[in-house]
């Protein structure tokens, strides 16, 4: 039987289940990667979980989201990391090393292995062949500990890419003619292969721009072959051993295929506030723009900033703009200093920002109140970067160097410049320096814990019946950010308690009390949404919390796969209408109870919820291995794994 690439490396990790679509299976992880955000609970439970080593082939915890620190709190949150590592054998990224996705690809990404990471862009890995998926901190714990990764045996699409792209067109308009394509709802269980005779125009920084963003698709994850470019990348960064041949069989079935023409791509961007939301720069032409913010894991590279620094040089930013650049690594910021790019960009006027998430994820350089902001990362939600009424745009690094020289949108062929050729080097600056434990040797440590440091919260087991109230409805394409919000809240994110006061924050900012009231007098907490609960991040907060505060079940018309799997997590149960017109028969503040759900889960019923105040009854789903239905039973994987 010919396979395809994704068939390939799942099969050679398969550990548990039948490789049959749509059912779960277990992988071996090969790597691992955290994040300071998500880490610090992501090594918490391994503690909780009483492992005391790693068991991958490698294992990473970078710092590079919360390194702003205003307060103790994120400081620290890094020496707690630090500490850990140095006690399991696991490698630290300092801070200023760079960001996950872009460090982890110049130093550690190997083609045909498996890598899970408590990111969501970490299929950023796919560039370089990898099978990268990004999941919450506790499965990425499980996953360090040795034990199987779950997820559901994936479609596959192919992208077949033909023909090269023009100048001034770049692995950004791709996906974002990809989401055009696919859009940001509907892609749960498909992993995205991308072949044909384009891709050998594409180098594997531009590659993993692609992967990065199928996150936005709500894919599980996208994926590379492996061939010379692969090699060229892996030789010049030093690693040619890591490199191996990974391709289709010829004939290798997809469920889908979609042809993009590489030639006939156009400059895009993704308009405020989804991903999704896909415009030419034709249509926003003229367009006054009042920031630039270049970087984040998107586009941050060596080629991206080299083309900005060629877009800038000589140039001066447009009065009214102001323009940040974060680079992606250190690793780039020492290639640009030694080359004298750097000057460049300083010599425009950017503001040269710290090498870490810093803009993109809200907690620095927000914009003026009602801003346009031209952005070079991956998600433009409502009030992400900070401001809540700012309108950003996601585009790539020509179209947004063009609009920090012009102040405002402009087409490539209107801006009058020569497209600066920037190839690929032969060598990158190879400096290892700021990452500790690289001989992964577990050391005789005291673990350092601060004051902001606590431990994971435990969940009750599920009770018998269902005693519920909607504590709130939201609408449709809720993101973690309207969850859990991040940017100037981020500090807590390893004091649950404190975090939870936060949840719905933007939204309903009392979320939280009612929730607690109702918890402390018996009451189960209740969640209503619409489509695409969950979008966005892999923040496995987004289920803590709500779990803290006494949330017990989600009822959705339909969930996005990481959200799905941390709410199993944390023992909440993710159910789905069986008619989405149900939705409109619960308001804010209707009882919902449930008096036979757990006999109906464990006979794989559907599950009868009587809206009580309503007097209607309303059929749901759910889509749950026996595995998860355990975990749920039990209160989460903690107390499934611990038996407590
Ligand atoms: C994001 O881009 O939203 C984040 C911040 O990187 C998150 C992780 C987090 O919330 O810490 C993600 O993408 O998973
Ligand atoms: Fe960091 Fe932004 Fe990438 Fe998330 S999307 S990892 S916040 S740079």
């Amino acid at each position: 039987m010919p396979k395809n690439i994704v068939e390939k490396v799942l099969q050679q990790h398969l550990k548990e289940g039948e490789y049959i679509k749509g059912k779960e299976i277990g992988i071996r992880m090969d790597q691992t990667l955290t994040q300071d955000a998500t880490g610090t609970m992501a090594y918490l439970q391994f503690e909780a979980l009483g492992m005391t080593e790693v068991k991958t082939d490698l294992s990473v915890s970078y710092v590079d989201h919360n390194t702003v620190q205003v307060g103790f709190e994120n400081n620290d949150d890094h020496l707690y990391l630090k500490s850990v590592a140095e006690k399991f054998g696991v490698v630290y990224s300092r801070a200023g090393n760079g960001i996950c996705h872009q460090v982890h690809l110049e130093r550690f990404g190997k083609p045909g292995t498996t890598l899970v990471g408590s990111d969501s862009h970490t299929p950023t890995g796919g560039g370089v062949g990898q099978i990268a998926i990004g999941a919450g901190g506790l499965d990425v714990a499980v996953a360090m500990g040795g034990g199987n990764f779950y997820l559901t045996c994936p479609k596959v699409y192919k992208v077949n890419l033909t023909g090269k792209l023009k100048p001034w067109i770049s692995a950004k308009d791709v996906i974002l003619k990809m989401l055009s394509i696919l859009s940001t709802k509907g892609n749960v269980g498909v992993i995205i292969e991308y072949g044909g005779e384009g891709i050998k125009t594409l180098s594997v920084p531009q590659r993993a721009t692609i992967t990065n963003m199928g996150a936005e698709m709500g894919v599980t994850t996208s994926i590379f072959p492996s061939d010379e470019i692969t090699k060229q990348f892996l030789k010049a960064q030093d690693r040619e051993g890591d490199y191996i041949e990974l391709s289709a069989d010829e004939n290798a079935e997809y469920d889908k295929v979609i042809d993009i023409n590489l030639s006939e791509v156009e400059p895009l961007a993704a308009a405020p506030h989804s991903p999704g939301n896909v415009v030419t720069i034709k249509e926003i032409e003229g367009m006054k723009v009042d920031q630039v913010c270049i970087g984040s894991c998107t586009n941050s590279s060596y080629r991206d900033m080299m083309i900005v620094a060629s877009i800038l040089k000589d140039k001066t930013v447009a009065e009214n703009t102001s323009l940040g650049i974060a680079a992606g690594s250190r690793q780039v910021i020492q290639m640009l200093t030694k080359n004298g790019a750097m000057l460049d960009l300083v010599n425009s006027g950017a503001r040269i920002l710290e090498s870490a998430c810093g803009f993109c994820i809200g907690n620095s350089f927000s914009p003026k109140s009602g801003a346009v902001s031209a952005r070079t990362s991956n998600r433009n939600f409502e009030g992400r970067s900070g401001t809540k009424d700012a309108q950003a745009y996601l585009v790539s690094p020509e179209i947004a160097a063009l609009a920090a020289i012009h102040g405002k949108f402009i087409s490539p062929e209107n801006a009058g410049e020569k497209y600066p050729e920037i190839s690929e080097p032969d060598t990158f600056l190879i400096d290892d320096r700021m990452f500790l434990n690289l001989d992964k040797a577990k050391k005789e440590v005291d673990i350092f814990r601060g004051p902001n440091i606590g431990n994971p919260p435990s969940n009750d087991k599920m009770p018998e019946a269902l005693n519920g109230s909607v504590m709130i409805k939201v609408g449709d394409k809720i993101t973690t950010d309207h969850i859990m919000p991040a940017g100037p809240r981020l500090k807590y994110r390893s004091n649950i308690k404190k975090y939870s006061e936060f949840v719905f924050e933007n939204i309903d900012k009392d979320f939280w009390k009612k929730c607690l009231e109702n918890k402390e007098q018996g009451g189960h907490n209740i969640i209503v949404a619409g489509d695409s609960y969950g979008q966005g991040s892999s923040r496995e907060h987004a289920a803590m919390c709500p779990m803290y505060l006494g949330v017990k079940a989600v009822v959705v018309k339909n969930l996005e796969r990481i959200h799905a799997a941390n709410l199993v997590n944390f023992g909440i149960l993710p159910l789905m209408f069986e008619n989405a017109e149900d939705y409109d028969k619960i308001e804010a503040g209707d009882k919902l109870e449930a008096p036979t759900w757990k006999e109906d889960l464990k006979n794989g019923k559907n599950i009868t919820l009587k809206n009580t105040t309503k007097g209607v009854d309303i059929l749901v789903k759910y889509e749950l291995s026996d595995r998860q239905k355990d975990m749920v039973l039990e209160g989460g994987l903690l107390n499934y794994t611990t038996g407590k």
